[in-house]
């Protein structure tokens, strides 16, 4: 394995641990703030060495409309819970987000959610060498249906020392190249309502692709 694969799985390993253990703290009732989640995501970085991709995202309720929002200091809401972070070794990002949920979803809530995950594996599937950016897009807003005018930002971007890197997957023309590790991350955000996005890490092979990060996608949900 290359240095920089080994580093990105690296990172991608912390990240899937991490993220379990906050699901056990969540469960837990150990975490009453956004910055509770991002400050325990943060140190664990630290312990085990790594330094952080990018600032940690917690976006709970509302606030997870926005794609970058910056944990604060109010309480958790119930609702979703957008949760995007990457360790960081030897120079090298990773970045992952999930979306649990706070109380119990609403069979809508439930429906949304679904759409995004299968968007986002529909997405990964169709990942190899030669595949092109702007048709690999252009299909996730397809698989998004009528949600696809609450998808505002890119389907994903690559990975390297730099946390957006080359290629970007959006309106742009490219093609993925053997090598490249990039990010899948449909979300859909409905202002004042709602945010959902799923992230993982991919591996973009001749024939196909690996998938880097392991976390579950099945909806978590949180008594609250
Ligand atoms: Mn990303």
């Amino acid at each position: 394995m290359n240095k920089k694969l080994s580093a990105i799985q690296k990172g991608c390993n912390l990240n899937d641990r991490i993220f379990s253990e906050a699901v056990k703290k969540f469960r837990s009732r150990s975490f009453k703030t956004e910055l509770d989640v991002s400050q325990f995501i943060d140190f664990e970085f630290k312990k085990a060495g790594a330094k952080n991709a990018f600032p940690t995202i917690v976006a709970s309720g509302k606030n997870a409309v926005e794609w970058h929002h910056e944990p604060t200091n109010r309480k958790l809401l119930a609702g979703f819970c957008v949760m995007d972070f990457g360790a960081k070794f030897h120079g090298y990002c990773s970045d992952m987000t999930r979306t649990i949920y706070l109380g119990e979803p609403s069979r809508t809530e439930r429906r949304i959610y679904s759409i995004v995950k299968k968007t986002q594996d529909a997405c990964i599937r169709k990942v190899k060498a030669g595949e092109g950016t702007k048709e690999l897009y252009e299909f996730s807003r397809k698989k998004l249906g009528a949600y696809k005018e609450f998808f505002g930002h890119g389907l994903g971007h690559g990975l390297s020392k730099l946390i957006h890197a080359k290629p970007r997957i959006s309106r742009k023309k490219g093609k993925l190249k053997e090598g490249d590790v990039i990010t899948i991350e449909p979300g859909v955000y409905i202002p004042k309502v709602l945010g959902i996005r799923i992230e993982d890490d991919v591996l973009v092979t001749k024939s196909g692709h690996r998938v880097l990060s392991k976390s579950t996608k099945k909806l978590v949900t949180i008594k609250w």
